[in-house]
């Protein structure tokens, strides 16, 4: 069991040595693994005082020690290996190590660990000292050369290859780095390989490693590499720096994908992918985590944390780098849209409840627990605000600023900050709250109109989150644009600073009261809370020139009528019937677009918002409002579907391009209505004729929905129980679909299957996942969610406490709910609680979500 010991930010000191060069040596074995280190020390100058050497480690045993060549007995205990000051030379030297560790019982997945056979790596945050002694924290910085020795075809590590011979393989990274940024892959691996010529016209071998025969579908990965790479030469002026690059997919992987230099290492979810396997929302997936570790060569690799409290400088920077990206690769506004509601569904949720942390935390007991929505996307829209506030040419100066002045470093916040100060002149200490203060600001609108001059009055309020009762006004960039009442845009997007509690601005000779569009493109994190008519917000949802805003009035209206529905058992409101039935038969909009407008809120948003208008969510009466709503435009958009659906049913051949998948979107919302009134008839012969993985599942899901696909679910599984990465659809689609009242008891009889391997994250994910994520089924009222999602956390617990710690998640919502359902979470964190040998990871995790209450 790990020690529960808390980390402060301000307690950062830096490391009492230099590492200048480490070379490794790899005896690989399933149960032996002989792992030798040779590091090159110095006292770390930066340190006046002289401390002895601590080096991390965790389960390794030792097999011998020198210093200089001498062997010594250095004090070894569960975490660290030390050597007293008095025995360390003045000058530099040698220290060598030999370990041994055994990668087959490792189901932690991280450090080295195997997967089908295979040898694989994952050091980020903290698992490099499994696998060697060494100081494992960032800002140690240091030249590694690797040696392999295996008896498997292929031996990969970081950097460039030197050397190789009959089962062994050398490694050298000429870039300085720190051990979370090591990797080593062995095993018997096929390669979709390529070329790519930099900008300054050097040639870079690419490879995709994969197991054999999953080499034809690697192309579409390999075609956002190679996108990606160009993208950033030409939008960043980065280069790719070394004469290889190398992917290798893993189906044993904790997380979506890993930047190691030189050696990315993907969930083979994100890599693997044909017409007939992925789904657009797979292809969209692929493109944007290949550009993202793609990226982190330079914003992470080149470029590093100092310590893991900032983390955000990498996580958020690349994040936000992907979605510039995926909008230059596809629709942007489409993007802005998806980007923005997964912000919404996952950082706000996180923000509103009691796992709420700075974008920069002061404080953790297990990093692990800190690769959160918050740090990630919270972190993205951090640097898109700061991008809007000092302009293009702003943005522009102050990157080309930091790789200049960073370049090989383990930077921090204040670096990051500096830079722009420094390339704008602009004084950021106001900006600098939105990394330390947790919370969505809630924005009051007021408008007032008075002889030709509009004033908009904008009141911020900052509320209080765990540990952080008081909180100071942000700065908060507000694009705004306004339209005249004929439907024509007045004043095109400006933007307004709000840097006060309160504050107006006024717009002077307008002809007529105009409509305001507030928050366009969602220029900052925040929820704004302004009362508008059904009326205007149907105009905007068809006047409105920015997309996100057009989009944004269509949900805003669909939200307030779920939550009428749930709440006051109002019925479904023509205003919003109609509006949508305008854009969903519009063919001069993108039907990608129009596919978004009739995705509904999802359930968890709708509790989200009955929470925060202070009343009580009662998940069946959101789910039986959104089934009704459902149902309700099923009738509105009448014969109209079929002819849209018809339009959209071409023989064009298979594009994973974001026109087609678009139209794809669009055709499968239409026949998920349309079954609602044919009883499922088109469903079912849609899933019959499908030619590819999305109209698949979407027939599919179309079935679930109607509470029929029995047979359709018996034949898919005959077609693809081999495919894991497709049965993970399988078993993850029923339950997202599955009767609230049966949600749990289906999830039970799937856990009952054979093919319930719940060793493997994607599958334990996809299973026990996908009951967390029905809302209405995870919070049923008899607690059965709650119980059967807590019990699987605590077997999951002592195998492989990352994944467990991160779908504990689940539970983060608890205090939302009514007396009962909080009687019964809290019951099943309690006996999480009470589990002898927990997680420092779930422990945390549970501890946390229950100090809510
Ligand atoms: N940097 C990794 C995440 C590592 C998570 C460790 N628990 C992937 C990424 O953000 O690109
Ligand atoms: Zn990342």
């Amino acid at each position: 069991m790990s020690e529960q010991k808390t980390v402060y930010l301000a307690d950062y000191l830096p490391y009492s040595h230099l590492v200048d060069s480490v070379d490794l040596t790899f005896r690989l074995h399933p149960t032996a693994t002989r792992v030798l280190a040779r590091l090159k020390l110095r006292p770390n100058p930066d340190r006046k005082d002289r401390d002895h050497l601590r080096l991390d480690g965790e389960g390794l045993t030792l097999i011998s020690c020198r210093l200089d060549g001498q062997p010594i007995a250095p004090t070894v205990d569960a975490q660290s290996l030390t050597i007293a000051a008095h025995e360390l030379p003045h000058a530099p030297f040698t220290l060598e190590t030999e370990v041994e560790i055994a990668p087959e019982g490792n189901t932690a997945l991280e450090g080295l660990y195997m997967s089908k056979g295979m040898y694989c790596t994952q050091c980020e945050a903290e698992g490099f000292r499994k696998i060697t002694w060494y100081p494992d924290r960032p800002d140690v910085m240091s030249r590694f050369k690797v040696r392999i020795e295996a008896d498997l075809p292929v031996l990969l590590s970081n950097g460039n290859p030197t050397s190789q011979g009959p089962n062994w393989a050398e490694w050298d990274d000429p870039w300085p780095k720190p051990a979370y940024l090591f990797a080593l892959v062995a095993g018997d691996l096929r390669a979709h390989s390529a070329a790519f010529t930099t900008a300054s016209g050097r040639k870079v071998d690419l490879h995709i490693w994969v197991r054999p025969g999953d080499e034809t579908r690697c192309a579409y990965a390999m075609d956002s590499l190679i996108r990606s790479m160009r993208w950033d030469e030409q939008v960043y002026g980065r280069e790719y720096d070394l004469e290889v690059f190398n992917i290798v997919a893993v189906d044993d992987f904790n997380m979506g994908a890993m930047e190691n230099k030189g050696l990315n290492i993907f969930n083979s979810r994100y890599v693997l992918a044909s017409p007939e396997t992925a789904t657009d929302d797979d292809y969209a997936r692929i493109e944007a985590i290949i550009a993202h570790e793609y990226f982190h060569n330079w914003t992470g690799n080149r470029i590093t944390c100092r310590d893991w409290f900032q983390l955000c400088l990498k996580e958020g920077l690349t994040v936000f780098r992907d979605h510039q990206f995926s909008g230059d690769m596809r629709s942007a506004a489409v993007r802005r849209i998806e980007d923005v509601a997964t912000l919404r569904g996952r950082q706000f949720r996180e923000d509103a409840g009691p796992l709420a942390h700075p974008v920069r935390p002061e404080s953790f007991i297990e990093i692990n627990n800190f690769y959160t929505a918050t740090v990630y996307e919270k972190g993205a829209e951090v640097i898109g605000m700061l991008k809007s506030l000092v302009g293009e040419a702003g943005y522009k100066r102050a990157l080309d600023l930091y790789f200049d002045r960073h370049d090989g470093d383990a930077a921090t916040i204040e670096d990051w900050l500096q830079v722009f100060e420094d390339a704008t002149g602009r004084d950021l200490s106001q900006f600098k709250l939105w990394y330390s203060e947790a919370g969505t600001p809630q924005v009051k609108v007021d408008e007032a109109w008075d002889n030709g001059v509009y004033t908009l009055t904008f009141t911020q309020k900052n509320p209080a989150t765990p540990g952080q009762p008081k909180k100071q006004p942000k700065v908060i960039p507000i694009k705004v644009g306004l339209l005249n009442p004929n439907g024509d845009e007045v004043v095109p997007t400006i933007m307004l600073e709000m840097t006060r509690a309160k504050q107006s601005f006024r717009f002077e000779g307008l002809a007529a009261k105009p409509v305001p569009s507030i928050l366009r493109g969602f220029s900052a994190p925040v929820v704004l809370d302004r009362k508008a008519p059904a009326a205007e917000r149907a105009f905007l949802l068809a006047h409105d020139t920015d997309a996100f805003n057009k989009w944004e009035a269509g949900r805003a209206l669909a939200k307030e009528v779920m939550a009428d529905i749930a709440l006051k058992g109002a019925t479904v409101t023509s205003d919003w019937l109609d509006a949508l039935a305008s854009v969903t038969f519009d063919d001069s909009l993108d039907p990608a677009f129009r596919a978004l407008c009739l995705r509904l809120p999802g359930e968890d948003d709708i509790a989200q918002t009955i929470h925060a208008m202070g009343r009580l969510p009662d998940p069946a009466k959101i789910h039986a409002a959104r089934r009704e709503m459902t149902g309700a435009l099923a009738v509105r958009l009448g014969e109209g579907l079929q002819r849209l659906y018809k339009d959209l049913d071409d023989n064009a051949p298979f594009s994973p391009s974001a026109a087609q998948a678009g139209r794809r979107a669009l055709k499968i919302a239409a026949l998920g209505l349309l079954s609602r009134r044919d009883g499922g008839k088109l469903a079912a012969s849609a899933f019959a004729r499908a030619r590819s993985m999305t109209e698949e599942i979407g027939a599919l899901s179309a079935l679930l929905d109607l509470r029929q696909g029995q047979a359709e679910l018996v034949s898919f599984a005959a077609r693809w129980g081999r495919d894991a990465n497709v049965m993970d659809k399988w078993y993850a689609l029923q339950i997202a679909h599955a009767d609230p009242a049966e949600a749990a008891d289906l999830t039970a009889t799937l856990i009952g299957t054979p093919g319930f391997d719940w060793k493997n994250p994607n599958r334990f994910r996809a299973v026990i996942g996908a009951l967390a994520a029905n809302h209405a089924g995870f919070h049923h009222r008899s607690g059965k969610g709650y119980r059967l999602v807590a019990d699987w956390l605590l077997k999951l617990d002592p195998l492989n406490p990352q994944t467990a710690a991160r779908v504990s998640t689940a539970f983060e919502t608890w205090p939302r709910y009514d007396a009962a359902r909080r009687r019964l979470a809290r019951a099943a964190l309690d006996t999480i609680l009470s589990a002898p040998d927990l997680s420092g990871d779930l422990r945390e995790m549970a501890e946390r979500m229950l100090s809510a209450g």
